[in-house]
């Protein structure tokens, strides 16, 4: 009914990004005198579905010309979801996280690491209380498909908001470390050879049991930079061209472990190469300090 849709009144301020091609519009507005950003996101067609798209769907025909016909398909309600994610509260930055904007590529040296983007994070980046919530089961804890508790070693692996877990391509999954002292990648070192380890491990066996995807059908990896400074992993389909699979953001596990095998320092020293938005408050810092 309208009184229990939490969208009700909802107004449309702009639209920050859509994709005719995706399915899918990214729009900030108003929920009740709130800021908020709505994804929505027309879903797959399911094979499972099929036998029921077919026979229980409405067919209107729209032209028809020798041997070709397209038609116009109404399936039944529950075969026609809008996958719809809210974010309420939102702020300037989810805002600008969404927006359409011009990246630019910029390498950080691991003391412009210290001297320009670390104080940059410490004072503006995004909340990880939903980590947290997470971690302490406080929210979706029964989305939780394997656990270990290890306060040093242990993680929780779910399922990625961007996943509606109803088809396996585009398969998407995160395992958050239990550990509250790691912000990212550059805050890796040899001794972290262990968690990294024990998450790449105990994560794929994990993902084989339920989802009968095996590793080598897994493109397993970290953001830098992330958007969320708490160490979490992207567990994604190989064949799912996920956003932020990409080489300039996207950094294998495989690779870092192997890296720091080779190196105990790599992520301390070494220069990263990340993109920014135009709108990014980091990409100023870059800028101010000539950096671009
Ligand atoms: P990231 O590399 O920090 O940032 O990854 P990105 O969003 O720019 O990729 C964070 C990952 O956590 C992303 O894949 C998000 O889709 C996912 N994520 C974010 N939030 C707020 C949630 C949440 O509340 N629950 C779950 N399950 N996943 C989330």
């Amino acid at each position: 009914s309208v009184s229990a849709n939490p969208l009700f009144g909802f107004k449309t301020t702009t639209v920050l990004r859509e994709s005719a091609r995706e399915k899918n519009m990214f729009i900030h507005g108003k929920l009740n005198d709130q800021e908020a950003v709505i994804i929505m996101e027309k879903t797959p067609i399911r094979e499972d579905t099929l036998l029921e798209l077919f026979n229980c769907s409405r067919l209107k025909l729209e032209m028809s010309n020798d041997i070709y016909r397209t038609y116009q398909l109404q399936p039944p309600a529950h075969l026609n979801e809008i996958k719809t994610t809210v974010v309420c509260p939102a702020t300037e930055k989810h805002v600008k996280k969404y927006l359409l904007q011009e990246t630019y590529l910029v390498e950080e040296s691991g003391d412009d690491y210290r001297s320009i983007t670390l104080p940059y994070i410490q004072s503006q980046s995004f909340s990880v209380q939903w980590v947290y919530n997470i971690l302490e089961k406080k929210a979706e804890a029964e989305r939780i498909v394997f656990e270990d508790p290890d306060q040093a070693v242990g993680f929780v692996l779910l399922p990625d908001f961007k996943w509606d877990q109803k088809q396996l391509d585009d398969l998407y999954l995160i395992a958050i470390v239990h550990r509250r002292d790691i912000k990212s990648l550059r805050d890796l070192t040899v001794q972290h050879l262990p968690l990294l380890n024990n998450i790449r491990k105990k994560a794929e066996e994990n993902i084989l049991n339920k989802y009968g995807v095996a590793a080598s059908k897994l493109r397993v990896y970290l953001h830098y930079q992330p958007s969320y400074y708490h160490l979490h992993v992207h567990f994604t389909a190989l064949s799912f061209e996920a956003p932020g699979s990409g080489v300039e953001r996207a950094h294998l596990l495989s690779d870092v472990i192997q890296n720091l095998e080779l190196d105990s320092q790599y992520y301390h020293s070494r220069s990263l190469t990340f993109p920014l938005r135009s709108g990014d408050g980091l990409l100023s810092k870059f800028k101010e300090a000539g950096k671009l």
